[in-house]
């Protein structure tokens, strides 16, 4: 049996990607940090159910010790690197924090596999904000980055250091460089989920407006699981490397709305507000991947539609709204 490490098990890709593993027959460890909240943790393992085959152990990414005591006694053989802080818009808020845990944490992660467990397969969570003011209509693994933000910034150095460790030290370290990719388990401050999560409220007679900033702002959104299996179809190959992760194509926050809203039979002009308060510092405007080396070498292609995102998520959305005020654990 196979064993995985998985840090930031408890964010979506981590649940979508526990769950995709377990069902390879893995062993999978999910590191968790300490929180005063540990009776809601495990929420969206639940949600999947199955968060009693994950093992959860304690650990935090920037604190080296942890790692390396976890590499040692668990002798991972594929470590999915995914805890970060991974809100753009706090990441200027926080741009120490940001940069200590999204870009010295995974330094940290390679050290602890160079010293404890070389052997071991790693994978870095890169991003298509690293490419931030496009210099390319079409991002590949060649489209030259220019990074928007402390968040994008902080990514662009854990790539890199990725990239330096496999070369300087042998690691079989892979960066998949994923565009947005969402999920009914989405964080609910990211865009995507808050006009969901919005749609349902305004449906339900909760609420009857959703304030949102930049409309206009463009991005390559895909489904998290697709895209979490694209993370293990890198490090089953036997060299490592550099994959973009997208659908290659690209569309408004507005026609996000527009869909989602739609899908519940409600007009999206009769509900948004635009708030100020809600544009970013410095946007990144457009986003658009060619994971062409992806399906080239290891067949990857997504499979979701956008309109099928929308509504799953929606529909998910309803759901936990109508049982609450229930729990936000349960199923559609
Ligand atoms: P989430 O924000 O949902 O999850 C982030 C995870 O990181 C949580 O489990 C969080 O734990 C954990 N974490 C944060 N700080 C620490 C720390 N100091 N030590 C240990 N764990 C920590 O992110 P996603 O699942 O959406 O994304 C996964 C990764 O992929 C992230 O690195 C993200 O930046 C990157 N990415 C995401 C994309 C997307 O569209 N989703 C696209 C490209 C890259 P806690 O629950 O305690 O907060
Ligand atoms: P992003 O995702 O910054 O692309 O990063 P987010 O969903 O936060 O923003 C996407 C776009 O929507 C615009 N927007 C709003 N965004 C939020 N969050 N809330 C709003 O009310 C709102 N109104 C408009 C934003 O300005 C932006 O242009 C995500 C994260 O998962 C990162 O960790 C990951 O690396 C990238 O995707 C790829």
């Amino acid at each position: 049996m196979r064993t995985a490490l998985i840090t930031g098990v408890t964010g979506q890709d981590g649940a979508y990607l526990s769950h995709f593993l377990l069902g390879k027959g893995y062993r999978v460890i999910g590191m968790v940090r300490r929180s005063a909240s540990s009776d809601v943790i495990g929420e969206r393992l639940r949600w999947l159910g199955i968060l009693d085959r994950v093992e959860l152990v304690d650990g935090n990414l920037t604190d080296l010790a942890s790692l390396i005591r976890l590499v040692a006694e668990y002798q991972p053989d594929e470590v999915y690197n995914l805890a970060a802080q991974s809100f753009v818009a706090t990441s200027w808020q926080q741009s120490l924090v940001t940069g200590q845990v999204t870009g010295i944490g995974a330094v940290n992660m390679l050290e602890a596999l160079r010293i404890a467990n070389p052997k071991a397969r790693f994978y870095q969570a890169s991003s298509s904000e690293m490419f931030g003011k496009i210099q390319e209509p079409r991002q590949s693994e060649r489209t030259p980055f220019y990074p928007r933000s402390p968040y994008a910034a902080a990514k662009l150095y854990a790539h890199w250091m990725t990239v330096n460790y496999r070369e300087s030290f042998g690691l079989h370290a892979s960066s998949g460089i994923l565009f947005n990719h969402e999920s009914p388990l989405r964080g609910i401050e990211f865009v995507t989920r808050r006009i969901t999560d919005g749609v349902a409220r305004i449906k339900l007679g909760l609420a009857d407006h959703l304030p949102l900033g930049n409309l206009a702002a463009m991005r390559d959104w895909g489904h998290a699981r697709d895209y979490v299996q694209a993370m293990w179809l890198m490090l089953q190959q036997e060299s490592p490397g550099d994959y973009v992760i997208a659908t290659g194509r690209t569309r408004s926050v507005r026609e996000f709305c527009e869909l989602a809203f739609a899908h519940a039979g409600l007009r999206a002009d009769d509900h948004i507000r635009i708030d100020p308060a809600r544009f970013r510092t410095a946007e990144v405007d457009v986003l658009c991947g060619n994971a062409a080396k992806a399906e080239q070498t290891f067949g990857w292609r997504p499979t979701a539609t956008l309109e099928e995102l929308a509504a799953e998520m929606v529909d998910a959305d309803l759901v936990r709204h109508r049982v609450k005020h229930g729990s936000w654990s349960d199923r559609p």
